[in-house]
This record gives C-alpha cells, sequence and structure tokens, in this order.
C-alpha cells in the first residue's frame, strides 16, 4: 500500500509551517503502508501542480494533505473543500484571486473521502486534541484539496483523499500569546494515530 503525505512551505511571514516539520519527521511505514512525502509550495497552481506530479509517480491509495491552520486548538479533519478561491492574503507569489472558481464548471464541493470520524477517534485515543471540521478555507489549503479530489475522482477514483489541519507550533505564538499552539511531538502523535487508523481501514476494504 502506497500513501502520499503532503505538508506545506512557511506562508504569510512565517518562518516555519507545521505541516513541513511534520512531513518531515513521518516515518517511511506505517502498518502495511509506505509513506511518500512531498513540501507543496503555497501557491494556487504551483501547490497543486506538485501535488498531481507526486500521485502521478506514487500511484498512492491515499493522499492526505496537510497544512497549518494557525488559530485552530485541535488537530482537524476536513470534510468538504469548496469550488471556490478566495484568498484573504496574497500567496507566495503575490496572486490573491477573490470569488473565482477552482475549476470553472466543476462541482461546487468535494466531500473528503477519508474515514474522518474513525480518524479523529484514532487521534483522541492517543491522547491528542482532535475534530471534525467542517471549512478548509478558501485559500491554498481549500484549494489543493478540491484539485487532488477533483483529479482523483478522474483519473484514479478508488484512492480516498482528504486534508489534515495543523495548529501553530509554539514557536510560532512567542509573539501572538493569545493563539494557541500544538507541539510538534503531539501533533506528531495525532497525524500517526489518524493514519494508522486511515491504513487499517483501507487495508480491510
Ligand atoms: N495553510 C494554508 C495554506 C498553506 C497552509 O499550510 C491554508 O490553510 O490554506
Amino acid at each position: 500500500m502506497n500513501i502520499l503525505v503532503t505538508g506545506f512551505e512557511p506562508f504569510g511571514g512565517e518562518a516555519t509551517n507545521p505541516s513541513m516539520e511534520l512531513v518531515k519527521a513521518l516515518e517511511t511505514q506505517i502498518g502495511a503502508a509506505h509513506i511518500h512525502t512531498a513540501i507543496l509550495p503555497v501557491t494556487a497552481s504551483g501547490g497543486l501542480q506538485a501535488a498531481l506530479r507526486a500521485i502521478e509517480e506514487i500511484g498512492p491509495d491515499a493522499v492526505v494533505c496537510v497544512g497549518q491552520a494557525g488559530g485552530r486548538c485541535a488537530v482537524t479533519v476536513e470534510r468538504v473543500a469548496v469550488n471556490v478561491d478566495d484568498f484573504s492574503i496574497p500567496d507566495n507569489e503575490g496572486q490573491q484571486p477573490r470569488n473565482r472558481p477552482i475549476v470553472e464548471g466543476g462541482p461546487d464541493a468535494y466531500l473528503s473521502t477519508l474515514p474522518m470520524e474513525k480518524m479523529v477517534e484514532g487521534m483522541q485515543g492517543a491522547g491528542v486534541p482532535a475534530a471534525i471540521s467542517n471549512s478548509a478555507g478558501t485559500y491554498v489549503c481549500n484549494h489543493v484539496m478540491y484539485g487532488v479530489a477533483h483529479y482523483l475522482a478522474q483519473h484514479r477514483p478508488t484512492a480516498m483523499s482528504g486534508f489534515v489541519h495543523i495548529p501553530y507550533l509554539p514557536s510560532q505564538v512567542l509573539d501572538k500569546p493569545d493563539k494557541p499552539s500544538m507541539g510538534l511531538e503531539l501533533a506528531l502523535r495525532g497525524l500517526r494515530a489518524g493514519l494508522r487508523v486511515m491504513v487499517c481501514a483501507i487495508s480491510s476494504k
């Protein structure tokens, strides 16, 4: 079994991105699955292109994209990606599409096909604050979640896909002490527990 897990480069003036650190720290084997990783640029077209290139190379059974959601208190498994780019800040190339479809004429939304509830239970069972989120936003993470689901629906319909958002790291909130954070070890334990549940679900299909 092959699983692709992606993270993002830093953006928005941050020195790091917890998703990049997590993906770098992840082991290469979880249960029956070989874990492949890629770090994506935080740009609408470049991020999605890099994810699709990795999918074409690896031919994964599941794609789990991971990103930073600064301000959230828990690891969150996203339920849905919407067909809207509406960036509140420019991406790392200075592009800021507003109120624009990602795929002209595409479905309004794609639901995650990951076993979301079981993954959240697995994360909580490992002692990690976790929840389902009903909005991945309208920035680059939503764009990549939507774009990956759209690609898989056409080219690899048996593969699962979805998105996991991670809070800020403690080092990122030293200058914003009103914001919550989660240490890398705890976030890693959560992601690992979620992936383990997903791998078991794929194995028993
Ligand atoms: N988080 C952003 C984009 C890259 C990242 O890590 C988002 O939530 O859209």
